[in-house]
């Protein structure tokens, strides 16, 4: 075989679902954000059967891991005279202050044991450095360090990324705003996401956010069938 019809050969060989790959992110599906942990989010535990389904129409899936030292500066148990939900500066960010949560090494910073974990591919954790959080799953909350996520990601030649998981209003936002400023073209899983609401519109704020920095939205539904 020679000219075109090589050419075509070639072509016609070429798996494109893995050269532009897409990649399913699973943010922060742990112990201590579903119901009896450290800082619940309500109805978090729906997400788990629909991050399971979804994970078979994916060719690469990812999990990020909340991974705090127990002395972490967003631990309102950290600051003297401060409460759960205060707002304060740590290190020259603003940071709200959190129950203790996700300590590395501890039942309640565990991936939850119901989502299935055969298919992922590496987990990246974040929050590991005391002076400052880190809500993406891509870099610190000050753009100081990545997790390594994104670079990897490339590095497999992810194209599109959808990203789910908890919580809608910090790590799964921020997850999804980094990787869209990266570069990747992203969506974001509403129906396999919950969040917080602590101020009662910060779910649908979140969603609006996102929407203005190119994330689209996508339901589980319309991803199980067409792939
Ligand atoms: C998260 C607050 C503190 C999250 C993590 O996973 O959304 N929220 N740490
Ligand atoms: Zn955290």
């Amino acid at each position: 075989m020679f000219g075109p019809a090589k050419l075509w050969s070639f072509f016609a060989n070429v798996n494109w679902s893995f050269s532009f790959m897409k990649a399913l992110i699973l943010v922060d599906i742990q112990n201590d954000f579903l119901p009896g942990g450290a800082l619940p989010v309500p109805n978090g535990e729906a997400v788990i059967p629909v991050a399971n389904n979804l994970q078979a129409v994916f060719p690469l899936v990812v999990a990020t891991q909340d991974w705090h030292p127990a002395d972490h500066g967003s631990f309102a148990g950290n600051h003297p005279g401060k409460k759960v939900f205060d707002q304060i500066e740590l290190n020259g960010l603003p940071q709200t202050l959190w129950p203790k949560h996700c300590v590395q090494n501890t039942r309640g910073a565990e991936i939850a044991a119901a989502l299935k974990q055969d298919r992922i591919a590496r987990i990246f954790s974040k929050g590991t450095d005391k002076g400052i959080d880190s809500y993406s799953g891509l870099f610190d909350n000050g753009h100081r360090k990545s997790t390594g996520l994104g670079e990897w990601l490339g590095a497999q030649g992810v194209i599109e990324v959808f990203v789910c998981g908890l919580a809608t209003d910090y790590c799964v936002k921020f997850t999804a705003l980094d990787a869209a400023q990266m570069g990747f073209k992203t969506r974001f899983i509403e129906d396999a996401s919950r969040g917080v609401n602590l101020r009662p519109d910060d779910v649908a704020n979140a969603i609006a956010q996102m929407k203005r920095s190119g994330v689209k939205v996508a339901q589980s539904a319309e991803l199980l069938v067409s792939k």
